[in-house]
């Protein structure tokens, strides 16, 4: 039988591990790119390490901003797909790293199209694009036809290379940008909000004695289930001509009502008090106050509110989200994944 190949960058980060295993299970050959790290970072790709498709998974060090390491392991492996995921994905960091954030995110990108194209790959390429591209706008929901309105260094690198792929999609190339809004699941780093929180909840749960400290409460997100959306890039790339699609759940909770969920679902309801840095939440049920605003996780310039219309991913590419928020707050708690 005869194996279709995919290249993964970022295969080491959440969406690449559940995208590796998806594509394990349609009986793809994938190959991922890892960096060298003195630590061992391969913790999401446990469960295909210690599995039957490990004979079909392939890892190679690599790293997007060094071309002459792509040139290599593009002529050897001649992937069918690439799914482009490596990045430095943290906004708020993306603040105090400006210049890393564009090797990666938007050099990258750009280094790896130029070797796909002198080597004559006939592929088709993922960008792993995003809702921050949107920024403050006026609109109240965002698709494909919203203007972009990037305020910050990672999403000003993104719409570099969301530019890129529109340029190369012109000249010929099957190239296209998945425009996802916020997913996260067990296998989301630590210090993104979703997970800080559940963490802190869960610690709190046991005995711990800590404050949980944050920033913007009152930001809102439109949030999926990571597992559930990287069928949806796979899905883009099998269509017959390239599409930018937007990916998102259509619905938005603040940061204040995650907060509210998570800690209601481990019986430790929460009453508010105070206002702006002095603002506290406290557990209703001992008046032990668990919550406190530490202003250093406040962003430059904040995105105030992501909620995303999916009517042409779900026309083009029957895209059909079935976990809801509440859902997903179960899973993180239990930190285990569901079948989808
Ligand atoms: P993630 O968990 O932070 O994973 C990022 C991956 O990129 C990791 O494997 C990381 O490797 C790798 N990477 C970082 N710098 C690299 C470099 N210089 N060369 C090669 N690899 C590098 O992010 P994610 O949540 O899975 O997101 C995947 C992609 O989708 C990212 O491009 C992100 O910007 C974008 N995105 C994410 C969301 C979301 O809500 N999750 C929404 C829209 C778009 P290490 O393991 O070595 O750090
Ligand atoms: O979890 P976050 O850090 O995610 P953010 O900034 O929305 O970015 C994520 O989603 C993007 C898609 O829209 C991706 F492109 C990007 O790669 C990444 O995956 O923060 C969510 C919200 C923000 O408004 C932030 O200000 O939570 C607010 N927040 C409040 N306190 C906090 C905290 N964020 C973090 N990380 N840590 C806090 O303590």
């Amino acid at each position: 039988m005869k194996h279709k190949i995919a290249l993964i960058t970022g295969v080491t980060g959440q969406d690449g591990s559940y995208l590796a295993e998806f594509l394990l299970n349609k009986n793809y050959i994938v190959h991922g790119i890892r960096r060298i790290n003195s630590n061992n970072n391969l913790n999401n790709l446990t469960n295909i390490l210690n599995s039957k498709y490990k004979r079909r998974f392939n890892l190679h060090y690599g790293d997007i901003t060094d071309s002459t390491n792509l040139h290599k392991i593009l002529s050897r492996v001649k992937p069918h797909e690439i799914y482009n995921l490596a990045a430095q994905s943290h906004v708020h960091v993306s603040f105090q790293i400006p210049e890393y954030t564009h090797n990666v995110n938007a050099l990258g990108c750009l280094k790896l199209l130029e070797a796909i194209k002198n080597l004559k790959i006939n592929c088709k390429l993922y960008q792993a694009s995003t809702s921050e591209l949107f920024g403050n706008n006026n609109n109240k929901i965002q698709n494909e036809q919203t203007p972009f309105k990037p305020i910050s260094p990672y999403s000003i690198s993104k719409l570099y290379s969301y530019n890129l792929i529109n340029y190369y999609m012109h000249q010929g190339m099957f190239a296209c940008n998945g425009i996802l809004f916020n997913h996260e699941s067990p296998r989301r780093g630590n210090s993104f909000v979703t997970q800080k929180i559940i963490n802190a909840a869960l610690r709190i749960k046991n005995n711990s004695n800590e404050t949980l400290n944050l920033g913007n409460l009152y930001a809102k997100r439109d949030w999926g289930y990571a597992k559930e959306y990287v069928k949806y890039m796979w899905k883009m790339l099998q269509l017959k001509n390239p599409e930018n699609l937007v990916i998102a759940s259509g619905k938005t909770y603040s940061v204040k009502e995650f907060v509210n969920k998570v800690f209601n679902k481990l019986d430790m309801p929460i009453k508010w008090h105070g206002k702006g840095i002095n603002e506290v939440g406290i557990n209703k049920k001992n008046n032990k106050i668990l919550i406190k605003i530490d202003p250093y996780y406040f962003r430059k310039i904040e995105l105030n509110n992501l909620l995303g219309d999916a009517s042409k991913a779900k026309k083009l590419i029957k895209f059909k989200p079935k976990v809801s928020l509440d859902q997903l707050i179960d899973i993180m708690i239990e930190k285990k994944d569901i079948d989808i």
